[in-house]
């Protein structure tokens, strides 16, 4: 640590981020490694246990590859998830098939507990699994690593699962927010640590999912959401000075603004209910932007996708685009939509 490194950033993703403006928008889907391919279920049969299959280098590079087999997609995206973190501070995280995470909710005398400094060890099998994806991958393609920002790892920290509103987090930080602020500068310490690895090891983009920003009034939204992620901005930049970064700071809303002037983000993914003119004349002149198809239009797919893949190419045409998702691709969704949509957004 404390060197500052010089790295290249492979792909149209990374170009976009970077500054260009690309004629035929770069596309990738967020989840798009995931139990909608057969053939992810097949590789995810033979392992028990969600985590092994993240902490398997071997399987999960095999697992980013796949959605780049089949649909040439513009990135892949690391396989692993944002609750390895967790596991790797010492807490005990399972996921339950069909229903999803479960942790051993953290309270205060846990967060006095947690050991301090990064115990990247753990997460070894994760460096060793971009490395894998990187030498495998086009040089076209961007590898894309990610963590979840500080807030909404600490959200499944507190509440043990995801909740309607994560109000166990929320009411965590009301009543405690001294004991709540030590938990989220530890995460912030250890996932600007973790990403500064991941680019180490061959990632050329990465990824802060703050999927529970939404939850936050104003107040909240700055002290959980936008500072930890600044810091973060900042720490990795220290250590890898152009790394290009895209937040997703879900149902950020009216604060989207904001969160942008103050994060440095280099791209911000908006979800599907971010309007495209707002998007354009008040997000796009400071930042790529990444979106925003509603992943329940894809699942739906017919003449109301097409519509909305258009409006998507008309609004944001003209800007720094990537093409993705509003948020995580659904389980349910048909292979032949993903296909529908990667032409269209080809066909210009
Ligand atoms: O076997 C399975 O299908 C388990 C489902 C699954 C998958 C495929 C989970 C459990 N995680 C993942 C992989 C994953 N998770 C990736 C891989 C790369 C890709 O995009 O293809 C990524 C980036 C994540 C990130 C993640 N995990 C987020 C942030 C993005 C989002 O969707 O909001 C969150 C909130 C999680 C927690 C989590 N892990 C798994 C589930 C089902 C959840 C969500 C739980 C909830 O709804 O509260």
């Amino acid at each position: 640590m404390g060197k500052r490194e010089a790295i290249h950033h492979s792909g149209k993703v990374a170009q976009v981020l970077g500054g260009e403006r690309l004629k035929t928008p770069p596309i990738w889907l967020m989840r798009q490694a995931g139990r909608y391919l057969p053939e992810y279920r097949a590789v995810r049969a033979k392992v028990p246990g969600f985590l092994n299959l993240c902490f398997d280098s071997e399987l999960a590079s095999q697992v980013t590859l796949q959605p780049i087999e089949r649909f040439d997609f513009d990135a892949a995206i690391l396989f692993a998830d944002i609750l390895v973190v967790p596991h790797a501070l010492g807490r005990k995280v399972e996921f339950v098939e069909g229903e999803g995470p479960r942790l051993e909710p953290i309270d205060n005398a846990g967060i006095a507990a947690l050991k301090p400094g990064s115990p990247l060890e753990t997460l070894s099998p994760i460096f060793e699994t971009i490395s894998l994806v990187r030498k495998q991958l086009d040089e076209k393609k961007t590898l894309i690593g990610f963590c979840g920002a500080p807030w909404t790892v600490a959200t499944y920290m507190v509440a043990g699962q995801g909740t309607p509103a994560q109000a166990p987090a929320r009411l965590m930080a009301a009543q405690s927010p001294q004991q709540f602020q030590i938990l989220i500068d530890r995460l912030t310490e250890i996932s600007a640590d973790y990403l500064i690895e991941q680019f180490r090891a061959g990632a050329d983009v990465v990824q802060i999912f703050d999927s529970w920003a939404g939850v936050l009034g104003e107040n909240d939204f700055k002290r959980w959401c936008i500072d930890p992620t600044a810091a973060i901005v900042e720490k990795v930049r220290a250590a890898v000075p152009d790394a290009p970064i895209i937040g997703f700071p879900k149902g950020g809303g009216l604060m989207l603004e904001r969160y942008v002037a103050e994060t440095g983000v280099d791209g911000l993914s908006i979800d599907w209910t971010v309007p495209l003119d707002f998007a354009r004349q008040q997000l796009s002149g400071q930042v790529a932007i990444q979106g925003n198809l509603d992943p329940l239009l894809l699942l739906s797919g017919g003449k109301a996708l097409d519509r909305a893949i258009d409006h998507i190419l008309e609004d944001l045409g003209d800007s720094r685009l990537i093409f993705n998702l509003g948020h995580g691709i659904l389980p349910q969704t048909p292979i032949a939509h993903v296909e529908r949509l990667v032409a269209r957004v080809r066909q210009g």
